[in-house]
């Protein structure tokens, strides 16, 4: 019996400092990523994209912050509309939109392992951490937010209520390069397990991921792998809005693809920050179609042994 998985578009972008991730959806099923997925034997459903009705807007004592109103909205439709998604599916697949919408996907994941008696996991794969709360961002884009929201940390309360948080114990970020002073503190306050891009020099993707999936194998986790376009170096991928130098590679970045489809833990996925204004010739987005085909089973040649299974 072939797999299932549900498509639900979440164009976002109040959350960024420029405009043009609410085309992310449309421009990743402009690369077929629906076809890409049924040819590897996949059921999929395209649930279409979630909406927002027009909303007053809402002050707060950080001035800095950017609609603030608008992106509560979308993470309250989409705490909603992505736990509806992944009742429908084995994996559900979140197309952005900026990354403020992990606000959503993520405590909605968070409810679905709940219900099942499981803990979530959430791999977090971006140049940045998004560990501002709303009392420390000083750019006042919200997409550099949701991590702190969904650890329930202090200084969200703007935000809709958490209903079901993450451990920082069960996250695992890579790729990290750009950090703000109050993240860097926060990290360290809780903990996080981060490894930025010099950890990935010295050690190449495999050893920390490998470690991170024991865990969540040996947990029986779910496990929600966060996307960001900007985790990918510029030079492959510049659709995004705040490129990186010094990203992860190609190869980088289909072995950590591949290495996640063997284990067969990841339960839901988002793809974020695509920003198809700043596409060439639509080439971020087939790279994200390709990568996510390497996540849901495409492979150059079948192998003997698996390192899970
Ligand atoms: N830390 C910076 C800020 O808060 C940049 C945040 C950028 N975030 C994203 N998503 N692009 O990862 O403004
Ligand atoms: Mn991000
Ligand atoms: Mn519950
Ligand atoms: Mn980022």
């Amino acid at each position: 019996m072939s797999r299932t998985c549900a498509i639900l578009g979440a164009p976002i972008e109040t959350g960024a400092s420029q405009r043009g991730c609410l085309m992310g959806p449309a421009s990743l099923r402009t690369a077929e990523i629906d076809s890409e997925l049924r040819a590897l034997g996949w059921d999929v459903t395209d649930l279409g994209d979630v909406t927002i009705a027009p909303v007053a807007p809402q002050t707060h004592a950080n001035p800095a912050l950017h609609h603030l109103a608008e992106t509560s909205a979308w993470i309250t439709a989409l705490q909603k509309a992505a736990f509806e998604a992944g009742k429908t599916c084995d994996v559900p697949i979140f197309l952005g939109g900026d990354h403020s919408m992990a606000a959503g996907t993520v405590p909605a994941m968070a409810r679905r392992a709940a219900d099942e008696g499981r803990p979530l996991f959430v791999l977090w794969l971006d140049a940045h951490p998004d560990m501002h709360t709303l009392a420390t961002t000083e750019s006042g884009n919200l997409h550099g937010t949701p991590a702190a929201y969904f650890t329930a940390q202090e200084d969200c309360e703007a935000y809709p209520a958490l209903g079901h948080a993450v451990d920082p114990a069960n996250i695992c970020m890579m790729g990290i390069r750009s950090v703000d002073q109050a993240e860097r503190e926060r990290i360290k306050k809780i903990g996080l397990e981060v490894h930025d891009m010099r950890a990935i020099d010295e050690t190449g993707v495999l050893p920390p991921l490998q470690a991170f999936l024991e865990r969540v194998k040996a947990a029986n986790g779910m496990l929600h792998l966060s996307f960001d376009v900007d985790f990918l170096d510029p030079s492959i991928a510049p659709a995004v809005g705040t490129t990186v130098p010094g990203g992860a590679t190609f190869r980088e970045a289909h072995l950590i693809m591949e290495t996640l489809c063997d284990s067969g833990l990841v339960t839901s996925l988002d793809l974020v920050e695509l920003n198809p204004f700043l596409d060439e010739r639509g080439r971020t987005a087939v790279l994200l179609c390709d990568l996510t085909a390497s996540l849901f089973g495409r492979r150059v040649m079948d192998r003997m042994t698996r390192s899970f299974g």
